[in-house]
């Protein structure tokens, strides 16, 4: 069995489709916790270690973002509360709104922010620090990223986050969210990483 450590349900779904084939039976689990450093790589080994501290068992979780070099690699780290950012301070300010709206208000500031930027300068990046931990101990570190560029304006309805706005290197211009899950999944950061995921799992099946 695989914890899922994640407060959020568009990564237990691809997750759990991604590691499908390997027919281990998957558990999703949600927990409220810090994220205060200032790379995925520390903020992902912070999250598996307190989950698999709060699991007892084998542990999978994951720290992951969007990085846009014409705004100095911004929304980064602060991804996932980008519209509470305070720019100049890198300081975030919960505004207690929920996953939906806050999404949504995302997307929104970076397209503002975006205006008049035009290609190539429009590049952008998921990138995600992938992790699997038992209690006091991390079992397997993967980092993987998936190249694209920003959208003039939110196409689509799929997927989660900033997928309405990231168009993909080889999604012939359309943006992740107007993808089906399977498309996606295909190309995304997070099936990078769990590729190699599942190549450790496949030869650790006693852990598991
Ligand atoms: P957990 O920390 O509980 O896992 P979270 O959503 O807060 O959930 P992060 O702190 O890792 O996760 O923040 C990730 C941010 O990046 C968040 O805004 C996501 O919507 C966004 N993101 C990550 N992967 C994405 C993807 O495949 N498509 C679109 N947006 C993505």
């Amino acid at each position: 069995m695989i914890f899922i450590g994640t407060t959020n349900p568009g990564k237990v779904a691809e997750i759990a489709a991604l590691l499908a084939p390997l027919g281990v039976e998957l558990k999703p689990v949600s927990l409220d916790i810090e994220e205060p450093a200032e790379t995925f790589e520390e903020n992902a080994r912070l999250k598996a270690l307190a989950y698999a501290e709060h699991t007892g068992g084998v542990t999978i979780s994951e720290d992951s973002g969007l990085i846009i070099p014409a705004l100095e690699g911004l929304p980064g780290v602060w991804s996932a509360r980008f519209a509470d950012l305070d720019v100049q301070t890198r300081k975030v300010t919960s505004s207690g709104r929920s996953r939906e709206v806050i999404d949504r208000l995302n997307n929104q500031r970076v397209l503002e922010l975006m205006q008049g930027i035009e290609q190539p300068r429009r590049a952008a990046l998921f990138k995600v620090a992938l992790l699997v931990a038992q209690p006091g101990k991390v079992l397997f570190q993967s980092v993987a990223e998936c190249h694209g560029w920003i959208a003039e304006e939110e196409k689509g309805t799929g997927g989660f986050g900033y997928d309405p706005i990231f168009v993909g290197q080889d999604t012939f211009g359309k943006t992740f969210a107007e993808l089906d899950p399977m498309r996606k999944n295909l190309r995304s950061h997070r099936k990078r990483a769990l590729d190699e995921m599942f190549l450790w799992a496949s030869q650790n099946r006693s852990l598991l």
